[in-house]
């Protein structure tokens, strides 16, 4: 069973007023995203090990092997959009109560978690992820990794937020300015209820 581009859950230009625009939506998703799932499905082909395993364990299964590192990154990148495209909301940016309070009471406050998710969204150096996670013991975090590489592969926690700070991303609507397209995000774009029923369902 190939594995396959799940359809955007709005509209290609659903995102435009909240700061990303239509191009962008279809150059990461139709393009991007279904390059990764493309070479994806050609790795899985050729290699029998790979057969019959699920997108996690595929992740699993290769991450740290340096032989297997294209599986890896087109694997992680294919996980990675799944939960973007969910993160992401045309009337983002809101904070529901439940996930506010625990917010509040591992961050110290929602500025301190939005400054900490910026601060690693920004110094992640050349292409990567910024995360928001429920880490393994119990609290929320912010993390940051390379790549296509995600908390799964690297025993983060559960996810919650994940933000893309590829330059396919943002280019076309911050140029180069990451720091607006985090902020812009956080401010307008995040799906905070997508966040907060991960965070319930953990
Ligand atoms: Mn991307």
């Amino acid at each position: 069973m190939a594995f396959e581009l799940p359809a955007l859950p709005y509209s290609y230009n659903a995102l435009a007023r909240a700061g990303m625009c239509q191009e962008t939506l279809e150059l990461h998703h139709d393009k991007h995203h279904q390059a990764y799932v493309t070479a994806l499905n050609g790795f899985v082909e050729a290699k029998p090990e790979l057969q019959g395993k699920s997108l996690d364990e595929i992740i699993l299964a290769v991450k740290g092997d340096a032989a297997q590192a294209p599986v890896f990154n087109n694997a992680g990148q294919h996980w990675n959009h799944i939960l973007f495209w969910q993160n992401l909301s045309a009337t983002g940016g809101a904070i529901p109560t439940a996930l506010e309070e625990k917010i509040v009471s591992d961050f110290g406050s929602v500025d301190t978690f939005k400054a900490e998710f910026k601060k690693a969204a920004t110094s992640q150096f050349g292409s990567g992820w910024a995360w928001l996670v429920l880490d393994p013991s119990g609290k929320l975090a912010v993390t940051k990794t390379a790549n296509g590489s995600n908390p799964l592969a690297e025993g983060q926690g559960k996810v919650l937020l994940g933000l893309d700070v590829w330059e396919h991303a943002y280019y076309l609507d911050f140029r180069n300015r990451r720091p607006d397209y985090v902020t812009n995000y956080l401010d307008k774009l995040a799906n905070y209820e997508f966040a907060e029923a991960q965070l319930k369902s953990a």
